[in-house]
């Protein structure tokens, strides 16, 4: 049986490669860190209900800041695969956060490099790196693939930039099976909330529910070339399959905006926006309720919203120092050599995600507590 040890296996990616392993037939390690909360909302149907029970899923604990950790479970496991997706993952943070980002993202990809070779794993080991569509930053042309010029445009993309090129650079020096997935935005219903696509959801279901008013964003120009997890992790297993190592752009070609993205979400329980006005003052207004849809969604008659209610408003604290406008990936290399096309589009991706919010939101538990757990209103959703 393969082995495959995954970093960030507690986030969304994580999440779903482990079960695609799984699934597979692989042992899969899964390497968290420890949280004061816990974190592994996303993969506790993975873990044994005894010690002792047989499983084909271990987790251990691990920073990507600290190299003794790494390189102990690395001698320990010998893994066949590794999967490099821990990093400190948001753009916005990661202004806040430089050094931290930088320390996790970049040289947390040379750790794990070094403890390969270290432990003489050269041969036996391959190593994919999470690289982003955030290293194409203030595109120099449209679409993106493989052969286009980075311009990074936060720490976050900075870090990455190293990563990626680390990454490079240990294959042609050393030989080693190392490549990088340069994955467009990919989204679905484990999303981080903090990303604006599950902000958006979630804050569209409550806002049906009547559980929240107003959903406050940043930019609502910037456009995102949006896929589903569950296809992507498909192609990084897919990167480490081939006879030799090499980079790849993943993505589905389609690009959206973000205030795009928001009438989407709302249009699917039947609340239909416009937007009128302009940079700070733009706002998402309702234009127009579908009642049969509202009432086949959520299940109860339509009430509290009208036609003219404010639901979007821009709040310039979204906003970042340096933005990325628009991003648009050509996946014509990944099509080509490994066979790999997205089964999901913007519209399936949208639909499955407002589903799930709307299941979470009406559960019970969170209705009897209004809404207050999942509505902070001055967010501290970046
Ligand atoms: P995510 O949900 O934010 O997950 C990140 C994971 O990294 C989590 O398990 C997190 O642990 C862990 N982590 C963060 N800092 C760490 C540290 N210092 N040491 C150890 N673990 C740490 O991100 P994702 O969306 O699954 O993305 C996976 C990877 O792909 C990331 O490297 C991201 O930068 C990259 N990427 C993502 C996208 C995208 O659109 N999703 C696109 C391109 C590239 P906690 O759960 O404890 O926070
Ligand atoms: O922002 C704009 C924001 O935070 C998308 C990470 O997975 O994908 C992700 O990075 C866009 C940006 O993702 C809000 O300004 C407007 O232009 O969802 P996001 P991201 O920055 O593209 C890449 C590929 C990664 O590698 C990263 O790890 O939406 N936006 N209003 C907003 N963004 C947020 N978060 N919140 C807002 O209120």
């Amino acid at each position: 049986m393969k082995k495959a040890l995954i970093t960030g296996v507690t986030g969304q990616d994580g999440a779903y490669l482990a079960e695609l392993l799984i699934k597979k037939g692989y042992i899969v390690y899964g390497l968290k860190r420890r949280a004061s909360t816990f974190n592994t909302k996303r993969i506790d149907h993975l873990f044994v209900k005894n010690r002792g029970d047989e499983t084909n899923f271990h987790y251990a604990y691990t920073d990507m800041t600290e190299t003794t950790s790494l390189v102990r479970l690395l001698k320990e496991i010998e893994p066949d695969e590794i999967y490099n997706l821990a990093a400190q993952s948001h753009v916005k943070v990661s202004f806040d956060t430089p050094e931290y980002t930088a320390n996790a993202d970049g040289l947390g990809v040379l750790r794990i490099l070094e403890s390969i070779r270290l432990l003489g794993l050269e041969k036996k080991t391959k190593f994919y790196q999470a690289s982003t569509s955030e290293l194409y930053g203030k595109v120099r042309e449209t679409p993106q693939n493989e052969n286009t010029p980075f311009y990074p445009r936060s720490p976050y993309a900075v870090a990455k930039i190293y990563g990626y090129w680390i990454t490079v650079n240990y294959r042609e020096a050393y030989n080693l099976f190392s490549c990088n997935g340069i994955l467009f935005n990919h989204e679905s219903p484990i999303r981080g909330e903090t990303f604006v696509t599950r902000k958006i959801t979630r804050a569209a279901a409550n806002i049906a529910l009547g559980l929240q008013k107003k959903l406050l964003l940043g930019n609502l120009n910037a456009k995102r070339d949006w896929g589903h997890a569950k296809d992507y992790v498909k192609a990084m297993w897919l990167m480490l399959q081939q006879d030799k190592p090499e980079d790849f752009v993943i993505a589905t070609g389609i690009t959206t905006s973000v205030r795009e993205f928001a009438v989407k979400s709302f249009g699917y329980v039947g609340i239909n926006l416009v937007f009128l006005g302009e940079g700070e003052e733009e706002r998402g207004i309702v234009d127009h309720i579908d009642h049969e849809r509202y009432e086949r969604r959520i299940g109860k008659k339509f009430a509290h919203i009208r036609k003219g209610d404010v639901l979007i408003e821009v709040d310039p604290f979204y906003y970042r120092p340096t933005e990325v406008d628009l991003l648009l990936g050509d996946p014509t290399k990944a099509r080509e050599k490994l066979g790999w096309e997205p089964k999901y589009n913007v519209e399936m991706l949208v639909d499955e995600m407002m589903d799930s919010d709307l299941k979470m939101m009406q559960k019970e538990d969170y209705l009897k507590k209004g809404g207050f757990e999942i509505t902070p209103q001055i967010e501290d959703i970046m």
